[in-house]
């Protein structure tokens, strides 16, 4: 080695060993082996010696290159493993054999009488759809046989949007679309339309004990040949016996809907009081839970279904109510309250 090249190769171990990290490693490496550092200078410097000496001290300069990018490459990995021990030592207190001390999430009562009911629809061949929970006022209304300034709507004030959809107040919102998807296999396959959608609804109105204005619905629909009021009674009554499990006083009695003809209220003796009186049945001790009726022959045309061929009916089960009566909930308003310690009671083991 030359004077020069052996100065350098001091300074540049006497850098190397005040390195502390990979970033520090890093700006020795440039600062002799980059574009414009110590060593490359050298290789440059070459150029003014002649033959016999340029080789001679090209040998000296490669031999000091090769010593410093292997000293860079030995600190890096000394560098890296100084790293990875410290990250161990950090985690020395951590123990990761501890069990996790999580506390269980649970689900809400409502989710779970709706995927109890979708469990059994679809042990009766229904599927079950999802839909929006914004709509157009043709979905909401129109297509159900509720024209513009029909009284029906005043029980139905909802939230609109600028754009004139609105905040679904009823699942029966997605009967329309329900029929237009299975239209083709009923009429050409003779496959019947069994469908079942659960959905949340939206209605402005004062709440009590049994009113929210934000609740959940289960519509149901099923269109064939000779579909009859007696099918859809034997549709309610196998749901609500396996919901329950318990025998329950139910009335059937005539209910108005526009999209239903003839429609009927169905009810069930409050479970809350047992049929007295009080504020959860707002004092009349029964329940309107799932009102229901045969589908009107104009919903059907405005789904592409010719009422003169098929009947169907349909059903709105209010899940919401559902759920109060099947886990005690006194106050429809607790069950969106968000109060975890009271909704976590109800959970099951799925
Ligand atoms: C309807 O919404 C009809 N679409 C139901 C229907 C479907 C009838 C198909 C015929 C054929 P109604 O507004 O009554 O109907 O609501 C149906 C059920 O939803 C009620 O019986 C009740 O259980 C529940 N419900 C209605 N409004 C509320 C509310 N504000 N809070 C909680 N549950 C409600």
């Amino acid at each position: 080695m030359t004077d020069k090249t052996l100065q350098i190769k001091q300074e540049f171990l006497e850098n190397l060993k005040g390195v502390k990290d990979i970033a520090g490693l890093e700006t020795v490496k440039v600062q002799y082996l980059g574009k414009n550092g110590v060593i490359t200078a050298l290789m440059k410097d070459m150029k003014s010696l002649d033959a016999e000496k340029k080789k001679q001290f090209g040998q000296i300069v490669n031999e000091l290159k090769t010593e410093v990018s292997n000293a860079v490459t030995d600190k890096f990995e000394e560098l890296k493993k100084a790293a990875v021990e410290a990250e161990i030592n950090l985690m020395e207190d951590f123990d990761v054999s501890t069990p996790a001390n999580l506390e269980r999430g649970s689900y809400h009562p409502i989710t779970l009488v709706q995927r109890e009911c979708e469990k059994i629809f679809k042990s009766m061949g229904f599927t079950v759809e999802d839909y929006s929970e914004i709509v157009t006022d043709y979905e909401c209304f129109e297509s159900l046989n509720i024209p513009k300034h029909h009284p029906a709507r005043d029980m139905q004030d909802t939230y609109y949007l600028e754009n004139g959809q609105l905040l679904k107040t009823q699942t029966s919102a997605a009967q329309n679309a329900i029929y237009r998807k299975y239209k083709d296999a009923l009429i050409n396959e003779g496959k019947p339309i069994k469908a079942i959608f659960p959905g949340r609804c939206f209605r402005n109105e004062a709440t009590d004990a049994c009113h929210e204005n934000t609740f959940f619905q289960m519509e149901g629909v099923m269109v064939d040949k000779n579909i009859s009021i007696s099918n859809l009674i034997f549709f309610m009554k196998t749901m609500l016996s396996e919901v329950f499990r318990k025998d329950i006083k139910v009335r059937l009695r005539p209910g108005f809907f526009p999209f239903v003809e003839p429609g009927f209220e169905l009810d069930i003796s409050c479970l809350i009081c047992g049929g007295d009186g009080c504020p959860s049945c707002k004092h009349s001790g029964w329940l309107e839970l799932c009102p229901c009726g045969m589908i009107h022959p104009e919903v059907l045309k405005a789904g592409g279904i010719d009422p003169e061929e098929y009947t169907g009916f349909a059903f709105g089960l209010g899940l919401t109510r559902l759920a109060m009566m099947k886990y005690g909930v006194k106050d429809i308003r607790d069950l969106n309250s968000g109060n975890l310690k009271s909704l976590s009671q109800f959970t099951d083991d799925e």
